[in-house]
Formats: C-alpha cells, sequence, structure tokens
C-alpha cells in the first residue's frame, strides 16, 4: 500500500459503507477498503473511535473519521474538486433532507427484508459470520467471528421493536414503502441521470446507501424486481458504485419528476420526524448544557402511513433533523418562498420549520447539548 491511500473501513453488505465508499469513488480518491473483521474492530476501530460503528476513515495524514454524514463532509472540505455538495442553497438543503431519509427512515424497509423473512434472517447470520472472520489471521479471534454470527444477528433482531417492526402490520408497510420508493425512484431516473440533475451529489450517496448493502446485495425480493423491472434504478445503482466515471459536467436542478418521490418520503414519514423533533423538545432543555448528550429521548407513539407504532427516539436522529433544518434555514430570504412553495407541495414544511429550543454539536465523535 502507499502511504497516500485513504483506508476504509466498511463492508459490501453493511447499510452505511455504501456513501462513503460512492463518495471515494466519485471524489476520485486513492483508497483501500478494509473489511471490518472482527481482527480491524478490535484492533483499529474500537481504540481509534471508542466503539465498534463502521464506517470508518483512516486518512493518510492520520485523522480519523466516522459516521457517513460526517465523512462524506470532511471528504467534500479536503478535496472540493467533483464536489458532491451543491453550492445553490436550496439544493443543499433538498441534498442534506434526501440524506437523512436515507440514513434514519427508509432503513426501516432494509432492516426488514434481512431480518424478518427467514430465508434473508439465515442468509444474514452467514453473511455476518464471513465478513468477521474473512481475512482474520488470529486462530482465536477466528473461531470467534464464526460464534459471532449469531449473536451480533440475534442482538440485531432484538432491536426490531426499536424501529416498529415488532408489529406485522408495520412490517407489511416496509414492504410497501420499498416497492413504491423503488417505482418512483425509476420513474425519475428515466428523464433525468441523478438525484438533482445532470450529475451526482450527496443526495445520490444517500439514496445509493439506501440501495446498495441491503436492497440490492441481500438475497431479498427487491433486488431481484429491481433488477427485473427498474432498469433505470439497476443502471444508477451500479452506476454509483463505480463513480469514479461518472462524468461532473451538467447542471443541477429539481426536476418534475423528483417531487412525487419527496410527496411519497413526507407521506411516509414526516410525522415520525416532527414526533422525534418533539421528543427533543421535551427532554433536551432539562439537559446539563456543555455535558454529553443523552443517548435516548424517550419513546414516543408515532405512525407510519397512518399505521401507529410506540418506539425510542434517538439524539442522534434529531441531530440529524437539526441538521436539516439548519440546512433550511441558510436558504436566503431571495429563494425562500421559491423553497417554501416547494415544502408545501411536498409536505414536509412542519418538519422543516420547526422551532428547535435546544441544540446539539457533535465532537471527537459524540454529541454535546448546547448552551440555549
Ligand atoms: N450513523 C452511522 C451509523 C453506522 C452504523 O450503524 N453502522 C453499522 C454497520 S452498517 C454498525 O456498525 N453496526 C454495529 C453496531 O451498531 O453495533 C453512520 O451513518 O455511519
Amino acid at each position: 500500500m502507499t502511504t497516500k491511500d485513504y483506508e476504509l473501513v466498511a463492508v459490501q453488505h453493511s447499510y452505511y459503507s455504501a456513501k462513503v465508499r460512492a463518495c471515494l469513488q466519485y471524489k476520485r480518491l486513492p483508497y483501500q477498503e478494509i473489511g471490518a473483521n472482527i481482527e480491524t474492530i478490535l484492533n483499529r476501530v474500537i481504540p481509534a473511535t471508542g466503539n465498534q460503528q463502521f464506517p470508518v476513515v483512516f486518512c493518510p495524514d492520520g485523522t480519523v473519521l466516522k459516521d457517513g454524514c460526517d465523512i462524506v463532509e470532511a471528504l467534500e472540505a479536503r478535496h472540493p474538486e467533483r464536489p458532491i455538495m451543491p453550492d445553490d442553497p436550496q439544493l443543499k438543503f433538498v441534498a442534506t433532507l434526501i440524506e437523512t431519509l436515507a440514513d434514519e427512515f427508509f432503513v426501516i424497509p432494509m432492516i426488514y427484508y434481512r431480518w424478518i423473512p427467514e430465508e434473508t434472517k439465515q442468509w444474514g447470520i452467514n453473511m455476518f459470520k464471513t465478513s468477521l472472520g474473512n481475512g482474520v489471521e488470529n486462530a482465536d479471534l477466528a473461531a470467534m467471528a464464526e460464534q459471532m454470527g449469531d449473536t451480533v444477528s440475534t442482538e440485531i433482531r432484538s432491536r426490531l421493536p426499536k424501529v416498529g417492526l415488532g408489529k406485522i402490520e408495520i412490517q407489511e408497510k416496509a414492504k410497501l414503502i420499498t416497492e413504491a420508493v423503488c417505482g418512483l425512484l425509476d420513474a425519475h431516473l428515466a428523464k433525468t441521470p441523478y438525484m438533482l440533475g445532470d450529475h451526482p451529489t450527496l443526495a445520490d450517496l444517500g439514496m445509493m446507501n439506501a440501495m446498495w448493502g441491503h436492497l440490492y446485495l441481500d438475497p431479498c425480493e427487491p433486488s431481484m424486481f429491481i433488477r427485473n423491472d427498474y432498469l433505470h434504478l439497476n443502471n444508477w445503482i451500479t452506476n454509483m458504485h463505480s463513480g469514479a466515471g461518472i462524468s461532473d459536467q451538467g447542471n443541477l436542478y429539481i426536476s418534475d419528476t423528483l417531487i412525487p418521490l419527496l410527496r411519497y418520503f413526507a407521506d411516509a414519514f414526516a410525522d415520525m420526524m416532527s414526533d422525534i423533533l418533539e421528543a427533543a423538545d421535551t427532554a433536551l432543555p432539562n439537559a446539563e448544557a456543555g455535558a454529553e448528550a443523552p443517548t435516548g429521548l424517550g419513546k414516543i407513539n408515532t405512525n407510519l402511513q397512518g399505521e401507529t407504532l410506540t418506539r425510542p427516539a434517538t439524539t442522534y436522529t434529531a441531530w440529524r433533523l437539526q441538521r436539516v433544518i439548519e440546512a433550511y434555514q441558510a436558504v436566503p430570504e431571495a429563494q425562500q418562498s421559491e423553497t417554501d412553495t416547494l415544502l408545501n407541495d411536498i409536505g414536509f414544511q412542519t418538519v422543516c420549520q420547526h422551532q428547535i429550543n435546544w441544540g446539539l454539536h457533535k465532537d471527537n465523535f459524540k454529541l454535546y447539548v448546547m448552551d440555549q
């Protein structure tokens, strides 16, 4: 390896790895992907970041980056060429909204497809054993990886109620939402090359993340209907996976075909987003300013397309929504009424115009409560 390479700790099958990989690819940055096996997690990821979560990027200058949205932001700041952030503040806001929807909300159906149908669940256990053990040299750790496939999958399945998937009606919604989103994405990509126009942006990285690791690669129903029926979507997914070859030329814009997709996302997730913001409004003003933020905000009663569910709200998701609100607030006055007309049309106005009475900031991979 040359010392100039970035190192990406990731797994092809992981939900959050695809955004960072697609960013490195599109920006044509030299990188090596290091599988997140048990050795790498114990010997490199945990010592550098404090826990086992990945993707993690080790930069050539020794800086460690963690959390997909922060990694992409840092790579954009270090390498502004072939930008993924639109200059236009309205498009920047829409890109941040789409990234957040994909990371924090559209993830619910993905979890369904891997962990609820019996066939994919067994496949998921084998996949975990393989990726945790792949390339592990220490014999004890290799044996541990073999045992951990079951442990990890049991642990992940125990988290299903945390996103409402304990309820059969929500599982059905997960399927409906996935089918509808794939259809709407395909119709959009038939007319417009990328999410926001002629070349990829953060919005494509975010949607690609949602499409790749579970939906496209898992042996699940959508991986087949995308290949068989949604050929524009299929093309875009495979292009985004090898983004070094994509042109960065052309214009960025919101095309008519994006509107039905955004409306659908609002119909599915806007209530849940507002409920999480309200949970933060209640919990965070009581938290000590300057202190590390609590990880949970308590349980919310919410709904997914009218189907009720109770789930915990996390401070992390509230922070992601704070970023969306900040991007909305950064739209200059001259574009405000156009942006509000768009928000009214698609249905995200309540979320984006929510007045937050708290603030969170990240430092050294942790969230802290800001002084108000
Ligand atoms: N917000 C993080 C989430 C990262 C994440 O949840 N990664 C998964 C793999 S795709 C993981 O490390 N899971 C193990 C765990 O949470 O213990 C990001 O966007 O990077």
